[in-house]
């Protein structure tokens, strides 16, 4: 431990932090920009300047030991002074169409400029003209927003190991983007939109669908029926200014029913599709010397990086289509057959934590019916916005249920939004179905929780399987190259690509740089997404009773001929 005083506070904290922790670890609240906690700490932006008793100049805290006896002042006119300055600086070459701009009111530069007293910006510079990057499915870049705080080329670099974004240029030229002035669709980006998560500022964010959905919604010859993926109901709220965790599932299904969709589906009853026809995947090779690990295949990004960066485990990916996909398929076959509906009039809507499934709704693998199952995603933030044009009270609306037989779902299908939970889920039914006896305890433990890998044997019948789960694509190369290397071996892998899965997914809403400090987002949502499992009187896949019913009515048995035409698919290198 040291002493240190700071704004005549004298206090002791451990000798492992910044001067920028111990202040706040007393209340004191420094300005920050760039600084992104455990991901980009880096004092570039010297938002955080602070007065140092014995140092000449101003030092930027978030960077700066404590030392014993050390004494900071953080609120002198010199310190107010030159945060000022440099905010000024950094506003004379921004873009300023705060009213038009995608974060408008939820802007880390807005709202700074708001706390430090900005009231004019002396110096008028040169602006940046660059033109927009709209070669993504999933995530728009905007040059002329961006502040250059390396948020972004951090998170990319080195949480998940793609590192398509960096520095280009310098001085007045320098922008970030992809190398040689590539778009992001030109580049092996992943579409996760972990970066836009990490902007502060309106630089980055999801390629918007929200006019082609009004437009199909206003269209009296269409049939438009939404589904909602598990981790929505455990952020939607957070758009309404709800605590973080809160769960929305009622509310939610009951706002989508306002705006004026047909139907309204739960992507969950997919999910406990997945669990049938992955689990007898997965018992299918552990029985016929398949290839082994198995490889989860529901998380679009992580699809992509596979073949971007490991293409030798294609193979390993599970043929199953994710459940948005399989719900899309389904609605544009069996539920346009049982209601005498063409499924060219039926548009299927997705609602998803997530910008890679932008991506994923349009690849040509993914059109069972000869249309595209899924027409158009938008993310949990893009909900939030027609809710707020449609005018919708949405924290007064009253809990309603989502639509049979489409929106019946389990507890199994619901922890699909968390890490761990696509194992946990499969595990539930696959011990069932191998035992033939019910679970004494159905909750999994060891795949809980937020390490980045995870690892656990489990028995099953006469057999241990050995599983592992990684979220993040940096924490799924580390296991990859493990299990390349022979140092690892594994029956079946869960990969999300985001880190937590999706409850902390790049459509999600935005959380600052400064509550992501004192708040643990993924734990958090994760509990949301846990309780209402738990509140759920059926809890394991093959148990939905909607399930049982499609596979007598419709689908025959998981993995029969129907499943594989309509539900699997394969990612060819
Ligand atoms: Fe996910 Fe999935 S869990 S991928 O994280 O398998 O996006 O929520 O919808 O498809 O069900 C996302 C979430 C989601 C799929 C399911
Ligand atoms: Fe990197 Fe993901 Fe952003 Fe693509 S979407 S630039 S992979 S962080």
């Amino acid at each position: 431990k040291v002493t240190i005083t700071i704004d005549n506070q004298t206090i002791e904290v451990p000798e492992n932090y910044t001067v920028l922790e111990a202040a706040r670890s007393i209340g004191i609240d420094i300005p920050t920009l760039c600084y992104l906690k455990d991901v980009n700490e880096v004092g570039a932006c010297r938002m955080c300047l602070v007065e140092v008793e014995g140092a000449r100049n101003l030092q930027t805290s978030c960077v700066l030991p404590v030392r014993d006896g050390m004494v900071v002042k953080t609120n002198t006119k010199k310190v107010r002074e030159a945060r000022k300055a440099t905010l000024e600086l950094i506003l004379s070459n921004h873009e300023r169409e705060c009213l038009t701009c995608s974060r408008n009111n939820n802007c880390e530069l807005q709202a700074l400029a708001e706390e430090l007293g900005v009231r004019d910006i002396p110096f008028e510079g040169e602006k940046t003209n660059l033109p927009l990057d709209l070669s993504s499915k999933s995530v728009v870049r905007d040059p002329n927003k961006c502040i250059l705080c390396g948020r972004c080329v951090s998170v990319c670099a080195q949480v998940q190991t793609v590192g398509v974004l960096g520095f280009r240029e310098r001085g007045f030229e320098t922008t970030v983007g992809p190398a040689y002035d590539k778009g992001l669709g030109e580049v092996p980006c992943i579409n996760c939109g972990q970066c836009i998560a990490a902007c502060p500022v309106g630089a980055l964010r999801e390629k918007e669908s929200i006019d082609y959905v009004w437009e199909a919604l206003d269209d009296d010859s269409k049939h438009v029926v939404v589904q909602t993926a598990p981790a929505v109901r455990a952020a939607l709220g957070e758009e309404f200014g709800l605590e973080m965790g809160t769960r929305v599932t009622g509310r939610m299904a009951a706002a989508l029913r306002r705006l004026g969709f047909d139907k309204v589906f739960d992507t969950d009853f997919a999910a406990d599709l997945t669990i049938m026809e992955e689990g007898h995947e997965l018992l299918g090779r552990l029985q016929n010397g398949g290839k082994l690990p198995m490889i989860t295949s529901c998380s679009p990004g992580w699809i992509k990086f596979c073949e971007h960066n490991y293409p030798e485990f294609l193979d390993n990916l599970s043929t199953c289509k994710s459940p948005q996909e399989m719900m899309g398929a389904v609605i544009k076959s069996y539920y346009a057959e049982k209601n005498n509906i063409d499924p060219k009039d039926i548009v299927v809507v997705s609602v998803m934590p997530c910008t890679a499934k932008k991506f994923e709704a349009d690849r040509e693998e993914l059109a069972a019916t000869g249309y595209q199952d899924v027409d158009y995603v938008i993310t949990t933030r893009e909900l939030g916005r027609m809710i707020k044009q449609a005018r919708i009270d949405f924290v007064n609306l009253p809990d309603e249920d989502f639509d049979e037989i489409l929106g019946e779902s389990t507890g199994a299908a619901v922890i699909f939004g968390v890490t761990g939970g696509v194992m946990e889920a499969a595990l539930r039914t696959v011990a069932e179905v191998v035992t033939g006896k019910e679970l004494e305890k159905i909750e999994f433990e060891q795949v809980r929780g937020m390490e980045g890998i995870k690892e656990a044997e489990v028995t099953l019948g006469d057999k241990t399987v050995k599983v592992a789960i990684a979220h993040g694509t940096g924490n799924a190369r580390k296991l990859l190259d493990d299990v390349k290397a022979g140092k690892k071996e594994y029956h079946f892998i869960e990969i999300m690509a985001c880190p937590g899965g999706c409850i902390n997914g790049g459509g999600q809403p935005h959380v600052s740089a400064k509550d992501r400090y004192t708040k643990d987002v993924k734990a958090e949502r994760a509990k949301a997404l846990y309780a209402e499992d738990e509140a759920k009187t059926i809890r394991k896949s093959h148990e939905n009773p909607m399930i049982k019913k499609i596979y007598e009515e419709y689908l025959g048995e998981p993995n029969g001929h129907k499943s594989h035409k309509l539900l699997h698919t394969h990612y060819a290198p």
